[in-house]
């Protein structure tokens, strides 16, 4: 496959002013008839070069006119991904019509079937199997479609913008015209037909103009629409307060279909979304799921500035909507919820999973400068990363001064698409701050890494820091340049209080921009323990001397609330790494009993902030000891938490019991930042205690799935149980959850993926039970994720089984999925890609894996990029 490199970028030799689409939504094809005002575009250097249009190899072409005249065959040239025309006029109109065949359409890119409805997935490069088009995102149109169906199986017809006309046809099919306004590119293109209903609202802007809000579900869902809805309005208003941005139609659309690749997508006007990122419910949606909906409902809708008003110029800037728009939507989460939470979890899933793509084979800065399948690129460094570089400028240039940019950045480029440089350019613009260096950020990829050493000079009074920072080389990039990083510090004396910086307050950002610099204070009366990286202001590894008092000291003291669970975070991590080597010595494991007394003082401060309480006592995860393990040893890593875990309850066992029956109120269910601190407490509490072993803890759990009315705590329960070793308690209540919810197929998701991450032995055959069940579906993305990547990412012990059979699992599951669905197939790839991390035998096992997919046939694009990158 041809590989796509950035610095190729030409301009489109070809402009599409208008688009007109009319679908005709037959039993079993589609034909999409197009209308295309096409000119020359006077900016392109190429002058008479021929029209070539993207076209997927599937799409059926049955007529082709130019300005009204048919053409013949040798007119044109079909190839397997395009339409070449030559001699077109400098000004003209393209006829196109188009069979296409939505029922067979597995890959869930384009126009397809889920659950008897019609919906359309453009992004990145889905328009082209739909018609023929100059599907770049830098060609923007203005879109007016027409859809025909039957009318008593697809009474509902939607697609972007207003709808202006609408009336019935032969044979009881009826039709209807939308019009979109805004100039966008055909990956914001959507189309829905379905059987559906839909709760309403109104939304006022701030300059007094009448939303018309609408969310659409399945009959059955419509009592799980609510939150989303409310999330929606309160996005609304917070775009409106913290940004300046207005919504710009008269109606937002939001439609949830079960079937679906990623989380939503931002069509204009017409969101489409993953019912796992809609649909909640106190008695079938978690906590986790309510806050994933308020999350996921901010982040489309902030698109609508960050995406769609202003849009990417080409793939490679694909950062510049999401990094910023990832950012946007943490912020609207911290400011509706706890600030420090939300940073905690950010923060959580950067180190792990981000991280360790950086150190694999498929690293890549946040503005990739080649790739063969760019959804292969919507990553954790694209999102997360992309976002921790917007957040470094906030933090660089201060929060007035990055409104000021994001409102010249919205102001300039109104209706354009543009580059990453194009966002800096204008923060630096709107600053008067100096980001030349910062640039660097985007083009180097890799984890920097700081390493810290400090001087106290007691006769001076001067405290001194010396950082030092490096960046392991990546694939084609060996050497890095030093790198623009914003490094938040505060100083702390003996008694635990802030000390006075010298820019007047006791937080300062440090700007680190050389291999090696040194930051002086002055009139520091004590050598002070240093809190480094405050918020985690960059993401980077820092490594510092800490002692276990300092940590343990900066756990009750560092007025920083991120910090004081990162303390505790370098304290688990330390005694954990220190008992994986005892463990691999074949030595008997002895707890610090500093982690104990740590623990237990947190557990009984009530002064503490209780959202955070829970955070700072879970332990580093598994896989964040992997991580950060030079060879991960994963059975080591699994035993010693496992140890910690039970001696840390057993200690503690009177604690966790006063503390799981002070946070166990009945009260209605609420999913606001109090009551989920206290249910994750709670449940955490639980987690310790079922440990012990003790039978009283296994009916504590069982009590409390029966008699819970949520589902975080009935799924906190039975998770419990089901990874413990009462495997007849646990068999017991996984078929009593069945029953009761398997006509709720995301709770049921939720049931395969406990069963999937269970530790114990013998997860493999369960697996491979359920992909029998009557509730799995190999052509769901939903059910893939929750039972497969279930067990290859949550389930360590068991997949990385010494007999290779995980490994063996999962190539046969990529095989197969390579061709139904590429996108989900390639993702799955992942585990497999960290080979080298392993021991000798696992990184046998696991290349000799990703051979036989490489050998299994013709591979997808999106499969052989990942495989090839990683046999490389
Ligand atoms: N912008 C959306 C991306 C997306 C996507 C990409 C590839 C394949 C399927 C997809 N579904 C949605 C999601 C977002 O970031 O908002
Ligand atoms: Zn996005």
């Amino acid at each position: 496959p041809q590989v796509i490199y950035l610095k190729d970028y030409q301009v489109p030799e070809f402009l599409i002013e208008k688009t007109d689409l009319r679908f005709e939504l037959q039993a079993d094809a589609t034909l999409v008839k197009a209308r295309l005002q096409i000119r020359r575009n006077p900016q392109s250097l190429s002058k008479n070069s021929a029209l070539v249009l993207q076209g997927d190899k599937d799409l059926v072409l049955c007529r082709v006119a130019v300005n009204d005249q048919v053409l013949a065959e040798q007119d044109y040239r079909r190839s397997e991904e395009s339409l070449s025309i030559n001699d077109v006029p400098d000004v003209f109109v393209l006829e196109t019509v188009t069979e296409i065949y939505p029922d067979q359409n597995t890959a869930l890119e384009g126009l397809y079937r889920s659950d008897g409805m019609y919906c359309t997935q453009c992004e990145a490069e889905g328009f082209r199997r739909i018609t023929f088009y100059l599907d770049r995102p830098d060609v923007m149109s203005v879109f007016t479609t027409t859809i025909e169906a039957d009318k008593a199986a697809y009474p509902v017809l939607l697609s972007n913008g207003n709808p202006v006309a609408s009336g019935d046809a032969d044979g009881d099919r009826h039709w209807v015209t939308w019009e979109d306004p805004f100039p966008k590119p055909a990956y914001l293109f959507a189309l829905v037909a379905g059987d559906l209903a839909f709760i309403e609202d109104r939304y006022v802007t701030g300059s007094g103009r009448e939303v018309t809000l609408q969310i659409f579900a399945a009959e059955k869902d419509l009592d799980k629409l609510d939150y989303a809805m409310i999330s929606l309005k309160k996005s609304m208003r917070w775009d409106e307060e913290v940004y300046g941005r207005e919504y710009d139609l008269d109606i937002y659309m939001i439609v949830a279909v079960d079937f679906f690749n990623m989380g939503a997508m931002e069509n204009k006007g017409l969101n489409i979304f993953n019912t796992s990122c809609v649909l909640a419910h106190p008695e079938t949606t978690t906590d986790a799921g309510f806050q994933r909906v308020e999350g996921v409902v901010a982040h489309e809708y902030f698109h609508n500035w960050s995406g769609n008003r202003v849009t990417c110029r080409d793939w490679f800037q694909l950062s510049l909507k999401e990094g910023f728009t990832v950012f946007r939507d943490a912020e609207f989460s911290a400011d509706m919820n706890s600030r420090t939470v939300k940073r905690v979890e950010d923060v959580s899933l950067l180190r792990t999973a981000q991280f360790a793509e950086d150190a694999g084979p498929m690293a890549h800065p946040i503005r990739p400068a080649s790739f063969i399948e760019i959804s292969n690129f919507y990553t954790m460094t694209i999102y997360e990363k992309g976002a921790e570089v917007v957040r470094m400028i906030h933090t660089l240039l201060g929060a007035e001064n990055f409104r000021k940019g994001s409102d010249l950045y919205f102001e300039r480029h109104d209706g354009q698409a543009v580059t990453t440089d194009d966002f800096v350019q204008a923060m630096e613009d709107a600053s008067g701050i100096d980001l030349s260096q910062f640039r660097l950020w985007y083009s180097q990829a890799g984890t920097p890494v700081i390493d810290v050493s400090d001087e106290y000079d007691a006769s001076q009074q001067i405290y001194t820091l010396i950082l030092k920072q490096r960046c392991p080389a990546t694939p084609g990039q060996s050497e890095k340049a030093p790198f623009h990083i914003p490094v938040s510090v505060g100083l702390l004396g003996k008694s635990g209080q802030d000390m006075m910086l010298s820019n007047g307050e006791t937080t300062q950002v440090l700007e680190l921009k050389e291999a090696e610099q040194r930051f002086s204070f002055t009139e520091i009366e004590e050598k002070p323990i240093p809190s480094l990286l405050r918020s985690f202001s960059a993401p980077v590894k820092l490594h510092y001397g800490y002692q276990r008092d300092d940590l343990v000291f900066l756990m009750s003291h560092d007025s920083d609330g991120f910090n004081r669970w990162e303390a505790a975070q370098k304290l688990g991590v330390d005694i954990l790494q220190e008992l994986i080597g005892e463990y691999q010595a074949g030595n008997e494991l002895v707890l610090d009993n500093r982690l104990t007394a740590a623990y237990r003082a947190v557990l009984t401060d009530l002064s503490l902030d209780q959202a955070m309480v829970s955070k700072v006592l879970t332990l580093p995860t598994e896989a964040y000891l992997s991580e950060l393990s030079d060879i991960i040893d994963v059975d080591a890593i699994h035993a010693v938490r496992e140890f910690v875990i039970k001696t840390l309850a057993e200690a503690l066992s009177s604690e966790l019991i006063a503390v799981y029956d002070r946070c166990n109120v009945s009260e209605k269910y609420a999913p606001d930042a109090t009551s989920i601190a206290r249910r994750a407490l709670k449940n955490l509490a639980l987690s310790y205690l079922m440990k012990t072993g003790k039978p009283e803890q296994l009916e504590r759990a069982l009590t409390q799935f029966q008699d819970a009315d949520n589902m975080t705590d009935s799924m906190a329960a039975l998770a419990l149980v089901v990874h413990s070793p009462y495997a007849k308690a646990a068999e017991v209540i996984l078929e009593q959850f069945y029953l009761r919810w398997k006509n709720e197929p995301l709770v049921v998701n939720q049931w395969l993926s406990v069963q999937a991450s269970n530790p114990s032995k013998g997860a493999l055959n369960t697996v491979k039970q359920l992909m029998q069940h009557e509730s799995f579906n190999m052509r769901n993305p939903n059910k893939v994720r929750s039972l497969i990547s279930g067990f290859s990412s949550l389930n360590p012990v068991n997949f990385h089984a010494m007999d290779g059979s995980g490994y063996r699992f999962l190539a046969d599951q990529i095989i197969e999925l390579n061709n139904l669905n590429p996108q989900i197939a390639s993702r799955l790839v992942t585990p497999l890609t960290r080979w080298k991390r392993y021991p000798a035998d696992r990184q046998g096992m696991m290349r000799e894996e990703l051979q036989r997919i490489m050998d299994s046939g013709e591979l997808s694009r999106d499969v052989f990029e990942v495989v090839s990158k990683s046999l490389a």
